[in-house]
């Protein structure tokens, strides 16, 4: 059997980097990444043996832990009765009800295979719709790889030091305004100058992709107020927030509504499956309706669809899911914030619901500078120290940690454990 190192040389001899997305390798942490057998509920377990709490969650899709048996049913029957049709089924209407059902604003929807395709067709409906070209985007938001959004992206992009990412033609990031998250000031300047050229301002409401940073009070209505005054249209990336900080997501948290929503992760169950929707009017300029074209040969795939039907339905008909994700993840924060008190260990804990950055500074962070701040060095031995005591937390000081419902109060009050003692070396 091959150690997670030599798996890793032999990747790197056929796929680029070793990887196939870039935060998976592991660069940011010094090390090589693990490679993964199985999982199980809370766990997971790499090719070595080493078994794991598992923090990632496939990078937030598996809200009720790995392999649940909900899903997998699913998966199984509609893999009998053929894996793709390339043509409609009733199922990905079901789906397509329940999100138009849960989330606000969302009245018609388009599925798609990835969060990138449905942030990149998002845009293009705005701008089909609006008949302008500008976007409005905040610095440390990552809304996949889309060329005009890698501009001062988070993710994978800020982590390994390409947040402009080489391959995006200037014409293309010329587009792009992109402004410091929570200050409405510069959203007010900008729209003052671009106003008429601005098709939509896109933005994760509640941030996870510098780590998880919360809008300031009244932020997302005065962007809201602003953008909309201006005639452009408010998209909200809702791929790690959607079904995952509440039953209808940031929007219906925060009591809010967006004009355009993306969506994906949770609500594929962990297939590959995301969304994007909104007004029926805004989107009828999609083909076949409209000119605006959008299109995909797995889109709707019948075993993605699946798994998002079981997983959504299992969420909206268990709504103590939410109530115990809630109470197993402010335990968690608040045994991590005490741990490192204890230990004088200077960190910041950013949570909503289920998602949570712990950021190795003393806070409070509000945008991508206040980010970056944290000690991302510390944060690498952190991540390397916590995985030899049998803890899996994102390979990036700028994820978010994902517990699931299958997480235990036992992995929860072993994860502090570990943190303790982790916290205790850094200061002897
Ligand atoms: N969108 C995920 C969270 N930042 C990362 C997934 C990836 O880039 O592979």
């Amino acid at each position: 059997m091959a150690t997670n190192k030599e798996a890793f040389e032999e990747a790197r001899q056929y796929i680029a980097g070793g990887v196939n997305s870039p935060v998976r390798a592991f660069k940011a942490v010094g090390d090589t990444p693990l490679f993964f057998a199985a999982g199980y509920g809370s766990r997971v377990t790499d090719i070595e043996g080493h078994e794991y709490i598992d923090y990632v969650g496939s990078w937030g899709p598996h809200i009720l832990g790995h392999a649940p048996e909900q899903v997998l049913t699913a998966i199984n029957r509609a893999a009998r009765a053929s894996t793709s049709f390339g043509a409609p089924t009733v199922s990905e209407t079901a789906l397509a009800h329940l999100l138009c059902e849960a989330v606000p604003g969302v009245e018609r929807v388009r599925l798609t295979n990835s969060g990138t395709e449905a942030s990149m067709s998002a845009l293009r409906v705005a701008r089909g719709f609006t008949k302008r070209n500008m976007v409005v985007k905040f610095a440390g938001c990552y809304h996949g790889h889309v060329d005009s959004l890698l501009v001062s992206a988070g993710s994978g992009a800020l982590t390994l030091g390409h947040p402009d990412s080489a391959g995006v033609s200037p014409a293309v990031a010329a587009e792009t305004i992109v402004l410091p998250f929570n200050d409405v000031s510069a959203v007010e300047q900008a729209f003052s100058q671009y106003g008429p050229k601005i098709a939509c301002t896109i933005l994760e409401p509640i941030a996870g992709n510098m780590g998880v940073v919360l809008p300031s009070r009244g932020y997302l209505e005065s962007l809201a107020a602003i953008t909309r005054e201006a005639g452009a249209l408010l998209i909200f990336d809702e791929v790690m927030t959607g079904f995952r900080v509440a039953w209808g997501g940031a929007q219906r948290l925060l009591d809010i509504t967006a004009d355009l929503t993306v969506l994906g992760k949770v609500i594929g169950g962990g297939l590959p499956l995301a969304a994007f929707g909104g007004k029926a009017e805004i989107m009828a300029v999609l083909a076949p309706d409209g000119p605006v074209y959008q299109a995909g040969t797995l889109s709707g795939n019948p075993l993605a669809v699946a798994a998002g039907i079981a997983a959504l339905t299992q969420l909206k008909n268990v709504p103590a899911i939410y109530r115990r994700l809630e109470v197993l993840s402010a335990r968690l924060a608040a045994g991590l914030s005490e741990a490192a008190e204890r230990n004088s260990v200077p960190v910041y804990v950013s949570r909503c619901g289920s998602m949570l950055t712990l950021f190795f500074q003393a806070g409070p962070v509000h945008d991508l500078e206040g980010a970056k701040r944290s000690d991302t060095q510390r944060y690498a031995k952190f991540h390397g120290q916590m995985r030899s005591l049998g803890v899996y937390l994102p390979p990036s000081q700028f994820e978010a940690w994902f517990v699931s419902n299958a997480h235990t109060f036992k992995d929860i009050d072993a994860t502090l454990s570990a943190a303790d003692a982790v916290f205790r070396q850094f200061t002897t």
